[in-house]
């Protein structure tokens, strides 16, 4: 059994979150997680807070365990989404791609557990003096939204800047994964790509699951640097082209725009030349279609035996 001190903190069994993937993370599949003893998160990527609200009370009729909202920050519906939560007396929201000291004061007064994702350290030393209650390291390794530092460097470096719990993202699918990430100083996982394949995920279209079943070592990219909002997503032929465009002598007016609604075309509609399919770079460790709650106790059970046998390294 691996308990650290987010188990105590959130008053859930296992110390994995599933990440908050925009147009992927719903209800079911919140709660699912959520029953198999993780925190099961609901995305409201750039969807309205009436949405959000939907699917918060989807999630409450599947269970009764503590779900979290993640809001991404770039959305036109952020302030809205930050009312529907506390609203909805979500007990814990995750913040991405972007800085949400505007809505920390109104969350912690309304008893919500903050945890923001932070992708530097100046980020985490910000949201440790707004009152966060835990941090999300979320490395390069991650799908979609992307920082500079890869997890190996950040984690580190946020645990030596904060005294809050501290929980790695990016690059992490299987128990070696959760070890190395409580060795660097984390309580915790995040994991994204690897919920992708769990059988409660049934928002993405069966071309994107193929593409992760199938992917090898080297199969995502990051596109989008130039625009300032690097995304890493799988090789496709929509990426590779949105790249030849990015040092092309196209105007930034013209290549803006260029990938609007494309992650909603990869998951609603599987399209292969249009759509933006976000994944981690372990997309090739994720093999299998399974229920959540197995991926949780599997990562956890491969865990346990490297722990323990770490004091052999040590002569
Ligand atoms: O947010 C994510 N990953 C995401 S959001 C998303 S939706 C989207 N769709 C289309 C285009 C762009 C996004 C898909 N994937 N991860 C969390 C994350 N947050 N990673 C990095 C950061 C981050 C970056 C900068 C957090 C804070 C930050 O602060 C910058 C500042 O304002 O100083």
């Amino acid at each position: 059994m691996i308990k650290s001190e987010i188990c105590e903190l959130l008053g859930i069994e296992y110390p994995v979150f599933q990440g908050g993937m925009a147009w992927i993370a719903d209800g079911k599949l919140a709660a699912a997680v959520s029953n198999g003893g993780g925190l099961g998160i609901i995305a409201a990527g750039n969807g309205s807070g009436e949405r959000v609200r939907e699917q918060i009370k989807i999630a409450r009729t599947l269970t009764d365990k503590p779900i979290g909202v993640n809001i991404m920050l770039m959305s036109p519906h952020a302030d809205e989404v930050a009312q529907v939560v506390i609203e909805e007396r979500v007990p814990v929201v995750t913040t991405g791609a972007g800085n949400p000291s505007k809505y920390m004061a109104g969350w912690k007064e309304a008893n919500i557990k903050v945890i923001p994702v932070v992708a530097s350290v100046a980020m985490a030393k910000l949201m440790t003096r707004l009152g966060a209650s835990a941090l999300i390291a979320e490395g390069g390794e991650s799908g979609g939204h992307v920082g500079e530092l890869t997890t190996m460097v950040l984690v580190p470096q946020i645990c030596d800047a904060t005294h809050l719990p501290v929980i790695a993202a990016g690059g992490i699918a299987d128990g070696r994964g959760v070890a190395a990430a409580l060795m660097l100083g984390a309580c915790g996982v995040q994991m994204g790509t690897r919920f992708l394949c769990a059988e409660e995920c049934t928002t993405i279209h069966p071309n994107y699951r193929e593409r992760i079943l199938k992917a090898n070592d080297l199969c995502t990219m990051v596109t989008g640097k130039r625009l300032g909002h690097p995304v890493r997503s799988l090789r496709t032929e929509f990426a590779r082209n949105y790249a030849k465009m990015e040092f092309s002598g196209m105007s930034d007016a013209e290549l803006d725009g260029k990938a609007s609604g494309a992650l909603r075309l990869a998951v609603t509609e599987g399209d292969l030349d249009k759509g933006c399919f976000m994944s981690g770079q372990i997309a090739a460790m994720v093999n299998k279609v399974q229920p959540a709650a197995e991926i949780i106790r599997e990562v956890i059970r491969e865990a346990e035996p490297i722990l323990l046998g770490a004091a052999a390294w040590v002569k």
